[in-house]
């Protein structure tokens, strides 16, 4: 991934486009909307578009800045405090007393000035602010513009004159969003009729509810877990990867209340006892109604899986509910799995992982053909036919330091209509559980609800 592909994408976790039906200021219908002020609320990203923006142009042809305002605003001033051009401030309305002045700061007569722009829809506004820069004997030959949506702005100043320097344009942002997988082929469709003038047909799909999802399954184990989602109103999985018995089983009394179902590695609690830490466990999972998934991903031929499913000291088929697979095994390897959910290890959530999107397909493929798979573990959007598991989901952090990926629960359940958060370190790690654990039910839901609108 590119540098400038990999900014967009943190860009557009700030919520700067979002897909659906808008109205513009001019009455049309759009089926995107952009608004890039929240760029200014963080500060990293602020400082890397000003570099991308100045890279756009030659800083010694210019004597004096300015953002068109207000969204440009912010822009301009961060690309002044780099490049060292003073910035200039353009009002939008003359002050009404004193000087009268549109133009503030410190400028004089045949200065060049560089026009800094948010976004360019029909050039308008940008032929409007020109003059009035341009009545001070300050002369406009440039404009930077962070995103050209292509709707003839950008033709229309070049007609005129001026040059238009455009960091990304819509297109360039749909094709780095559909690699990604974060725009549906529909969306995209809109937005090229839009762009070309054709009728936009603004149907959205539905996703299914909970509820229709039980309707559909006849897998008694995803029965169970939409059931409880439903009855919760939680479709939170807290993953306990804690050493001790005694921290699963405190951690699992205080998420209790709030989970679908528990995540384990049981292979790294230090003290295992089937009795003393199965057993409790079992308890809680009944007393709070959820279920235990244990995150074992086997990864083997299936006679091997279905020694490790059933012996050593684990015996994760007498406790678990769900289990998690890999695919890698090929078709057969999933048949070993009983009297369980499996859940199918598509896509993993860390830097670098090999589950690209070939890998991604037949794994799913596998998983489909396969009655005892409930759903899939994936970072990109699955059939609805399987339920969709999400890990790598925190409220504060991007990254762990070590690989680990972190989106949001509203990022998850907008752009991958995922089904169920699974959350470690956000919940075991905060320092009050049981409140962190209710915040992230509260997220997940809110979240799934605002995408079942
Ligand atoms: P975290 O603390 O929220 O980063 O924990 C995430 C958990 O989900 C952890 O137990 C991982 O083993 C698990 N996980 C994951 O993070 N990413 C993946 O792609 C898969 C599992 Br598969």
């Amino acid at each position: 991934m590119d540098n400038k592909e990999s900014f967009l994408l943190e860009c557009y976790k700030l919520g700067i486009i979002k897909f659906g039906k808008f109205t513009l200021k001019s009455g049309i219908e759009s089926p995107f909307y952009v608004d890039l002020r929240p760029l200014a609320s963080d500060p990293k990203i602020l400082k890397k578009l000003s570099s991308y923006l100045l890279e756009l142009i030659s800083t010694t042809d210019f004597d004096i800045i300015c953002g068109v305002p207000y969204a440009a605003l912010p822009m301009a001033t961060a690309m002044s405090l780099q490049s060292e051009l003073p910035l200039i401030i353009k009002r939008k309305e003359a002050k009404t007393y004193g000087t009268k002045k549109l133009i503030e700061g410190i400028f004089s007569t045949g200065q060049n000035c560089l026009l800094v722009e948010d976004v360019i829809t029909s050039g308008k506004s940008l032929l409007e602010t020109i003059p009035e820069i341009e009545n001070e004997g300050i002369s406009v030959s440039d404009i930077v513009v962070v995103l050209d949506r292509q709707q003839g702005g950008k033709e229309l100043l070049e007609e005129k004159g001026f040059k238009v320097h455009s960091l990304f344009n819509i297109t360039e942002v749909c094709e780095i969003l559909r690699n990604n997988n974060l725009i549906s082929e529909e969306e995209i469709t809109r937005i090229n009729d839009f762009l070309t003038g054709n009728e936009v047909n603004f149907e959205v799909e539905k996703h299914l509810t909970y509820e229709q999802k039980l309707e559909k399954t006849n897998n008694s184990f995803a029965k169970k877990i939409l059931e409880i989602a439903i009855e919760k109103k939680s479709n939170l999985i807290a993953s306990a990867d804690v050493l001790t018995t005694k921290e699963l089983l405190d951690f699992a009394e205080k998420v209790g209340p709030n989970i679908v179902a528990l995540k384990t590695h049981i292979d790294i609690i230090t003290d295992f006892d089937f009795d003393e830490t199965i057993l409790p466990l079992k308890e809680l999972s009944k007393n709070y109604n959820f279920l235990l998934m244990e995150d074992r991903k086997f990864a083997d031929i299936g006679n091997t899986q279905e020694l490790q499913f059933a012996n050593g000291i684990y015996k994760i088929s007498f406790w678990a509910d769900l289990v998690t697979s890999q695919v890698i095994g090929g078709e057969t390897s999933l048949d070993c799995f009983l009297n369980v959910g499996v859940i199918a290890i598509l896509g993993m959530s860390s830097k670098g992982t090999l589950t690209n999107s070939d890998y991604r397909e037949n794994a799913l493929k596998i998983a489909l053909s396969h009655p005892n798979v409930i759903g899939g573990v994936s970072q990109n959007k699955i059939p609805e036919d399987l339920l969709l598991f999400t890990p790598g989901v925190n409220l504060e952090n991007s990254g762990d330091g070590k690989g680990q990926q972190y989106n949001t629960p509203e990022y998850v359940f907008k752009n991958l209509q995922t089904d169920f958060i699974i959350v470690g370190r956000g919940i075991y790690k905060a320092e009050n559980i049981e409140k962190a654990s209710l915040d992230y039910k509260i997220a997940g839901w809110n979240s799934y609800l605002t995408g079942n609108k």
